[in-house]
């Protein structure tokens, strides 16, 4: 019962697996199929890298130490479900069975690399606009009464955009099929979190808006798709849910930042003591689910991941016609007219 002087009591919860020395009830080959998607995420990070040094892609921007976050929600999810996602998410669209080398294509400045997504949105550069896109389609879901849910990734500097709050605010009030998954990474750009905000988590948030919040340990990956199927059960019933992945960006904002001149290495290393995969590694060791294949399995990640980068250095220049497709079903008048322009330009 509330005391007279208060207006409003809640809680949200926080979920920890690994930390707890709680046993998973996933099975040994799920267990190893969420390894192996964690080293191939952390191998195509590294490239990104390296061709971004050689000029082959213009800007990266890493998920390196956020690979459980996002390959745990995704792991949770239905492939009829749908994904939107801002622009660290590369791991995420890995999970969801993206082509490696439209990954890489859509890095180096091609488009079309993400031009036949199934039921996941492309990169969202703008900061927070996403989460209208994934509360918009959520509150679809509800409309139409689908048992489908709407996987929106934000990042916590994004928690201080208007974007954000109309988002959340909405899937409230039109009951829609939303997830929103905020990676608390601890910083945006050189922003820390102590500043973007002060209020103690970003989970709390949600309470605001009359919905669930739910805080999860984001380098656990089994905490996280504990947290996701609880939170996707939800949603799909109409209950939208605000989850906190409390993780680390153990690498520079994106290739064009420097982070050692705002953030101190000591406190880097210590989040490396927390890397997600060393994690899951000790997991599996610990509960006799190791298996030396997956040791194996770096090797062939890593010829994986060059193959696809190859192929998608090979793929010819687009025309520069098919800058004015895809964009909308049908191509308003504007366009239309600024195609034919150039087109006589070209002629
Ligand atoms: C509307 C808008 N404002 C500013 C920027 C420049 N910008 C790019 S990333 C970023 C920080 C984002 O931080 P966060 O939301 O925490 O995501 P993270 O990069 O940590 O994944 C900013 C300010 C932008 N892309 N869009």
């Amino acid at each position: 019962m509330m005391a007279a002087n208060q207006v409003y009591e809640g809680a949200i919860k926080r979920i920890e697996v690994m930390a707890q020395d709680e046993e998973s009830s996933l099975e040994k080959d799920q267990l190893h199929e969420i390894y192996r998607q964690m080293i191939l995420a952390r191998k195509f990070d590294e490239k990104a890298f390296k061709l971004q040094r050689r000029g082959e892609v213009s800007t990266y921007a890493p998920h390196k130490g956020q690979e459980a976050s996002q390959i745990g929600a995704v792991f949770a999810m239905n492939d009829d479900d749908w994904m939107v996602p801002s622009f660290r998410e590369t791991a995420a669209y890995i999970a969801r069975g993206a082509p490696l080398d439209k990954l890489f294509q859509r890095w180096m400045g091609d488009a079309r690399g993400q031009k036949d997504l199934e039921n996941d949105l492309p990169v969202a550069i703008p900061v927070g606009t996403q989460n209208l896109h994934a509360v918009g389609i959520g509150m679809a879901m509800s409309f139409d009464e689908e048992e489908k849910a709407v996987v929106g990734f934000t990042g916590d500097g994004s928690t201080s955009e208007g974007d954000f709050h109309e988002a959340l605010n909405f899937s409230g009030v039109f009951d829609a099929h939303s997830v929103i998954v905020v990676q608390n990474n601890q910083y945006a750009i050189s922003m820390p979190v102590e500043k973007q905000t002060n209020a103690e988590t970003i989970a709390q948030k949600a309470l605001a808006y009359g919905i669930e919040g739910i805080q999860v340990d984001g380098n656990d990956v089994l905490a996280v798709i504990e947290a996701m199927n609880e939170a996707l059960e939800k949603a799909r019933n109409g209950e939208p849910v605000l989850l906190e992945a409390v993780t680390y960006r153990l690498e520079d904002h994106t290739t064009s930042d420097d982070s050692t001149r705002y953030r101190d290495e000591q406190e880097v290393e210590e989040w490396k003591e927390h890397d997600p995969i060393l994690r899951l590694k000790d997991y599996l060791k610990e509960n006799d689910q190791w298996d030396e294949s997956l040791e194996e399995y770096e090797e062939k990640a890593e010829e994986k991941i060059n193959e696809a980068a190859n192929k998608a250095m090979e793929v010819e220049d687009p025309e520069m016609e098919e800058m004015f497709e895809y964009v909308y079903k049908e191509m308003p008048d504007l366009l239309k007219k600024d195609k034919k322009e150039l087109e006589e330009v070209e002629k």
